[in-house]
This record gives C-alpha cells, structure tokens and sequence, in this order.
C-alpha cells in the first residue's frame, strides 16, 4: 500500500517523448479546449470557452458568498454579490489563453495538461472595476503586493494550496482587472469561476482567478505555489526562471475544408477559397498576418480588433491547386514580435507561440 498519494512505482516525471499517458488523457478530457473551427466566431459562445481547472470545481452559493479585503488594508471589508452588481458595469471583450497552450508541441513535452492549439477563447466578460474596491479598502504605505485567492485547495508537487496569484501595485495600476460575475450575458458557469472571479486582459490565463475569496494586501511578496513554484520560463528546474506574464503574439486559422475524423487532416476541393482565422498579441495591438501559401508568406487582410484586449480578425483568398499542401499562420505585433516557426522550448511548456501548420489534401 502507497504511504501517500504522491507515492508511486516512480516520482513524477517532468518531461515526457512519445505517446500520451492515461494521466494526460484524463486532465485532457477534463479541461476541453476550443474547436478551431469556432474561431469564424468573434466571440466564443458558452460551452466552447476553454477551460483550464487545476483541482476540484468548488460549488459555492451565490446569495451567500462574500468576498474579503483583508490584511495591511486601512479599511478592509467584505462584498456580497448584489453590492457588485449595484456598482458601475463594464462588459469588455478580452481573449483568454492559458499559458500552457501549445504544450503538446514541445519536445520532450513537460508532463501537464497536453494543450496543442486550443486553449484560447474570446468572451464578453461583465464586472466592476477592480481597482476603486482597493483603493475603498485602503491599502496600507508598505504594500507591495496583492494576493487573489479562491476557493479551490488541492496538491501539485506534494505542496498543499488554494489556487492564488498576485500582482504588485504597479501591474495592477497599468492593467483593466475587472471583478467578473457574467460571461456573454450569463451568470458565471460554475467551471468559470461562479460566482466570482477576476479577468487581467493582456496576461496568460492563470492570473485570472477563478472563484475569488479574498484579496490580500501584503507588505512582503506574495509566495504561494501558483505564484512562486509554477508558471516560471525554466530551463532547469533548481533555476528561480522569469515569470509568465502577458499572452505572446499569436495567430490561428479556421482549418479549411473538411476533416478526416481521426487524423483531423483537411480535405478541400480545387479552386478559389478564404481563409480565415484570428490574431492577438495580450494588450499590444496585431501589425500583420501572414498567411504560408504554396510556399510564400502572403499578406492576410486584418479585420478591426474586437477590443483592446481581445483578438483581430483576418483573412486571406487563396486558389487551391490539387496535392498537398502545408498551410501557416504568423502574425507580428506592433511591437515587432513575430511568431516564431519552432517552439521555444522551457521546462513547463509555457507560452509557446510556434505558427500552427494545417495540412490540406486538394482534391476534386
Ligand atoms: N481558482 C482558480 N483560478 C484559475 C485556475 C484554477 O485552477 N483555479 N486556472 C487558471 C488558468 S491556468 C487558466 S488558463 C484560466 C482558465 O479560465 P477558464 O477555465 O474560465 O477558461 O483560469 C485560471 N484561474
Ligand atoms: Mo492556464
């Protein structure tokens, strides 16, 4: 008999090659992805959102719930729901992606959740501003960070904790954190973070925590697991690594055609066809898509942002010629960040922005 559950014929590896295992099958069944056909959409209906759950969904009742200010506030204090709602009311379009998408890609691939394209989604997301409920509970002179925690405890590694992240005072005041309770005009689905959650549009998904209880103000850093021990660009992992922040440029197209079941390769008939799909790069505006067609990098057409944070629509016309073809994506920020053609590999499989290939088999 096992000691604990950490105990097993061996420790838990950190990387793995080849096929996948029962583990990352079942997380995978778990944690559903979005179908890239849904990219045609600007905004990701319900139920095809992504979603990325680390522990157990918690069940918490909405007329009940409070949610605390507490630690070095001068007036710290607890909110209910229908105070929320009582307070002004922004929906803002914002395109969530969680920082190990594109994971499955990498070789060896760290043993996590095996994303391969899908965990991103764009949601019209509805709350409060975050930052006057802070400046209302007064955080003292010494704070120099402020912890989000919610309601969901469990284990990574053998360490105990709830799920919880932080930002300094100077992230928070350059970032739109919103205290969400609705997602495309619906109360929050449970597996979204019911009742309450936050959305920091322009960082990977981790910084925005599902079923929020409490805001902490700290006058020493936050150092809980999900903040210290994960979500690190590490080659080693005795290394502290940088941490992951705001989404790399991206871009995605809406596979053409019709696939085959298993495979999901494309088959398409001969002739003139658009090609579309969508680019985002956190907060930083998308400059250009280019689209790989019969080998040349062509100039994509791009559609007007749906919002500050959330991703740009593009398209492109192409005369498909019967054989087989490799299809690409890869688009450049306006900073000059251009999605690279291989993955950059990092111990956890953070952030990997390598253009998406589609194969397409052109046949009458
Ligand atoms: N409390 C809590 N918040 C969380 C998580 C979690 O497991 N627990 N997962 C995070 C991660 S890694 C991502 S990518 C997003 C996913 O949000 P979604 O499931 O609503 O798409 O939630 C983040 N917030
Ligand atoms: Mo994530």
């Amino acid at each position: 008999m096992p000691a604990s559950p950490f105990d097993g014929p061996q420790p838990r590896r950190e990387t793995v090659s080849g096929v996948f295992s029962a583990e990352e099958v079942a997380l995978a069944n778990r944690n559903s992805g979005a179908m890239l056909e849904l990219l045609a959409l600007d905004v990701t209906p319900l139920g095809a959102h992504y979603l990325l759950t680390h522990f157990d969904v918690p069940v918490i009742d909405p007329d009940t719930h409070r949610l605390r200010f507490e630690g070095a506030f001068d007036a710290p204090f607890q909110i209910g729901l229908d105070e929320i709602r009582a307070l002004p009311q922004v929906t803002m379009p914002v395109t969530l992606e969680c920082a190990g998408n594109g994971r499955a890609g990498m070789d060896p691939r760290p043993f996590s959740m095996p994303w391969m394209y899908e965990a991103v989604g764009t949601a019209e997301w509805t709350g409060t501003p975050l930052a006057p409920l802070i400046e209302r509970a007064r955080p003292r002179a010494g704070v120099v960070d402020f912890a989000f925690e919610g309601a969901d405890h469990g284990y990574d590694k053998g360490v105990g904790h709830a799920f919880g992240r932080s930002l300094t005072p100077a992230e928070l005041a350059g970032l739109d954190v919103l205290l969400v309770h609705q997602m495309n005009g619906q109360p929050l689905a449970p597996q979204h973070g019911a009742p309450l959650r936050i959305v920091v549009p322009g960082w990977y998904g981790m910084a925005s925590v599902k079923w929020l209880t409490s805001i902490t103000a700290l006058t020493e850093r936050y150092q809980g697991f999900q903040q210290v021990g994960t979500y690190r660009f590490r080659q080693t992992p005795d290394e502290p690594g940088a941490p992951v922040t705001t989404i790399r440029v991206k871009s995605l197209m809406v596979p053409p055609g019709v696939p085959d079941w298993i495979t999901r390769k494309r088959l398409l008939a001969p002739g003139p066809v658009t090609l579309r799909g969508r680019a985002w790069a956190g907060s930083v505006p998308v400059a250009r898509v280019e689209v790989l067609l019969d080998g040349c990098w062509q100039e994509a057409t791009l559609g007007e942002p749906l919002g500050r944070h959330a991703w740009t629509g593009w398209q492109i016309d192409w005369d498909a010629a019967p054989g087989h073809h490799v299809l690409a994506c890869r688009a450049t920020d306006a900073d000059g960040n251009t999605q690279p053609l291989q993955p950059e590999w990092n111990l956890s499989g953070f952030a990997n922005n390598a253009v998406q290939c589609v194969e397409v088999f052109v046949e009458r």
